[in-house]
């Protein structure tokens, strides 16, 4: 009896730590510091949540040749960056207010979202 408490007692706690980290993992799906966002044919993720002040990275490569997207503008957070090709280039955006914000290439044809929450 003894033994089977026991193992119902560690099932629970597996179920647990299980529900712990997923349900973690979920909630920082919302925002989150460090962003990858790969360059080819637009930005992919087109839309990157990060938390309001608070330091956060976002590294860009860029996969397509395609000079229209040489560049990449974030305007509210004073970025213009240039991205040379399959190479990762990290900025920083430090918000300090919550808001969707435009990011688009050097010609204003491919567009992509900073929200900060
Ligand atoms: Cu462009």
């Amino acid at each position: 009896m003894d033994k089977l408490l026991i193992s119902i007692a560690g099932l629970l706690s597996i179920g647990g730590i299980y529900w712990f980290f997923f349900g973690k993992r979920e909630e920082s799906g919302q925002s989150q510091t460090t962003w990858n966002v790969t360059v080819d044919g637009g930005y992919i993720p087109a839309s990157i949540t990060i938390p309001n002040n608070r330091k956060s990275s976002v590294t860009f490569t860029r996969k397509d040749a395609n000079s229209c997207l040489e560049e990449v503008i974030i305007a509210d957070f004073k970025i213009k960056t240039f991205l040379p090709l399959n190479t990762p280039i990290t900025v920083t955006l430090s918000p300090t207010k919550p808001g969707t914000y435009d990011m688009h290439c050097g010609m204003n044809m491919f567009h992509g979202k900073v929200i900060v929450i």
